[in-house]
């Protein structure tokens, strides 16, 4: 079935609603046009409000059928928040809207889990900023229980959009896999056996951060609990240092339960930054910006944090004249030996970038990602920082800004595709993947699935050139994809999520995906469980570290009362073992996570 809305005929077949009475203005453009037939439909919003154009006809469908979307919408907004799309509504047969239940199954790459995941996200294609034509692709499958769907175009905000070509088709795009593979695996991996179990204590925090912070050679841990405060943020409560056995080396704070969960991400990371093989911890707490002495947790250095800026104002305004801080990140921006400096940034709307003395070196204001991506794109030797809607260089200068629809939940930077330069991929919330050049911010790509949540790099399959971006949904349907290094989507599941953290489990080259009962392989085969798991039913985490024995990762799965620690039942035989380049001190739930290829020889 191609479905082919008449939006070039006239409005008959539409119900228009605005908010605000009066402001919106909807007629035929006979003068610009995407497609070969001539015009389009012109949308004018005079007011901030919202507004809707209804088809009248319900489409038909039946629940899983596999659809394509595609349209071009061309924009022209006056102010950072408007917005408009081409929208589906999955109704049920009495005409209600079908909501889209949780939990997901595997990591969701949030650091909660939610029974309800609200209005289906998928079937949109959406558009912000000024734009000339952009040829938009979605792909979805028809959620459980939904019998009809209804087609909407609707925005928010002044300005004017254009839609044409608007096409919805029954299928699947060309060379996508919809099904795990149910052969066996081609090889044997080592078994996950439990190096570690520790029981933790009321310190513990859903922030889990790892390092070396007494120079003794072994990993520690350090756990932070929050609260909330003010409209949107947050304040680091306590902070405890404990080591592989559990035992507690130094605590800041007072330790709290009820101060346990967290929905986001917080100001902390664990980094040596003064590289004298003991890790500092760099945090943010009581509207001051901390480096504390690792192995003791004494302050070394403190200053207070920037004065509040509302900025174009997206989430919450702030509550307080300075900011809490909301994430912190490591980067090299004057191109040391190693990275010196950090950023600091507060949800959603400026960043601050510090050397490692606590200088303010220069600020950001745009629209922010949930945590920022510094990566040297133009090949200075110094890191640019992708902030959410730019890639700002070393002195605060943008080298181009993007306007997108909503905002950044997780991005990569790497090189992907075949030509050389730095690639970035964006998942950006409902407004959809991109595929980008880092160094332009030109985009080569964009998928619309639904509320786009993570990009993970990685080589997950030795069969598929090049490395594979793992991508994730979550509000409105938890779904999985994996893109081939050209951004075209080679695997993609509607029934669930296999995780976003890679693993090096094997040292062969070909990563793993953790999910909370054990690793998945790139062809959605579990083919590493993990033995023993406690705390099977919540919302455990899972992150990766070179704990013990061989460079291969160990994999650290945490709950509200454990650390479980898995290692391989077998030594690594080989002469070269893989050993993938990550920067695994900018810790994040956000899944921004790099793993590229590097190998080293086995010594004999
Ligand atoms: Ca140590
Ligand atoms: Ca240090
Ligand atoms: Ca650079
Ligand atoms: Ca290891």
């Amino acid at each position: 079935m191609v479905l082919n809305p008449s939006i070039k005929g006239g409005l008959s077949e539409w119900t228009a609603w605005s908010e605000s009475e009066g402001s919106l203005r909807a007629s035929f453009d006979p003068k610009d046009s995407h497609d070969s037939e001539p015009g389009s439909l012109k949308i004018v919003n005079l007011s901030s409000e919202k507004w809707s154009l209804t088809q009248n006809e319900l489409i038909r469908v039946k629940p899983k059928e596999y659809f394509v979307i595609s349209a071009a919408l061309k924009s022209q907004f006056y102010d950072r928040k408007s917005f408009a799309m081409v929208s589906l509504t999955p109704l049920d047969l009495e005409f209600r809207e079908v909501p889209i239940s949780g939990p997901p199954v595997g990591d969701p790459s949030e650091p909660f889990k939610v029974t309800v995941l609200k209005s289906w996200k998928a079937g949109k294609l959406e558009i912000a900023g000024t734009w000339d034509w952009r040829e938009m692709n979605g792909f979805f499958s028809v959620p459980h229980g939904a019998y009809w769907l209804q087609l909407s175009l609707r925005g928010q905000g002044k300005g004017m959009v254009w839609f044409d070509a608007l096409r919805l088709k029954r299928g699947v795009p060309s060379g996508v896999n919809l099904n795990p593979d149910r052969s066996p695996p081609s090889k044997t991996y080592p078994k996950a056996v439990l190096y570690k179990r520790i029981v933790l204590g009321d310190y513990a925090g859903r922030n889990l951060r790892m390092g070396d912070i007494n120079g003794d050679g072994n990993v520690e841990f350090v756990m932070a609990q929050k609260m909330d405060i003010g409209r949107n943020e947050h304040m680091i409560t306590c902070l405890t240092a404990i080591d592989l056995e559990g035992k507690i080396l130094w605590q800041i704070g007072k330790p709290d339960l009820r101060n346990f969960r967290t929905t986001s991400d917080i100001p902390i990371q664990v980094y040596d930054i003064d590289k004298d093989g003991k890790c500092e911890i760099i945090f943010c707490r009581d509207f001051k910006i901390f480096i504390a002495d690792g192995a003791t947790g004494e302050v070394r250095a403190e200053e207070r944090t920037p004065k509040s800026r509302t900025g174009y104002g997206f989430g919450s305004p702030p509550s307080f004249p300075e900011t809490q801080g909301d994430s912190i990140t490591i980067c090299n921006l004057s191109g040391s030996r190693w990275p010196q400096e950090f950023t600091l940034k507060d949800r959603y709307n400026n960043l601050w970038a510090y050397d490692k003395d606590l200088n303010q070196l220069w600020s950001y204001t745009g629209r922010l990602p949930h945590f920022v991506v510094p990566c040297d794109v133009d090949g200075d030797g110094k890191d640019e920082v992708f902030a959410g809607d730019a890639v700002i260089d070393q002195d605060g200068k943008p080298l181009w800004v993007i306007n997108l629809s909503d905002h950044c939940d997780s991005a990569v930077i790497g090189e992907i595709d075949e030509e050389p330069g730095p690639d970035l991929v964006i998942a950006n919330q409902d407004g959809g993947f991109y595929f980008l050049d880092a160094l332009t911010g030109r985009i080569r790509k964009e998928w619309h699935l639904g509320h786009a949540q993570g990009t993970t790099l990685a080589k997950f399959r030795s069969d598929i050139e090049g490395l594979q971006i793992v991508a994730q949904t979550y509000w409105g349907g938890a779904y999985w994809f994996m893109f081939n290094r050209n951004g075209n989507m080679v695997e993609a599941d509607f029934d669930r999520v296999y995780g976003w953290v890679p693993v090096n489990w094997t040292g062969d080259g070909e990563e793993l995906m953790a999910a909370p009962e054990g690793l998945y392989d790139g062809h959605r085969r579990l083919v590493v469980p993990f033995p023993d798991y406690l705390e099977p039913d919540i919302d455990v985490k899972l992150w990766v570290y070179n704990i013990c024995g061989d460079p291969r990762d160990e994999v650290i799965r945490y709950g509200t009362e454990h650390i479980d620690i898995y290692t391989q039942s077998k030594p690594f035989v080989g002469r070269k073992i893989y050993t993938p380049k990550r920067k695994l001190y900018n810790q994040t739930f956000y899944c921004s996570f790099k793993s590229e290829p590097a190998w080293t020889e086995v010594q004999k």
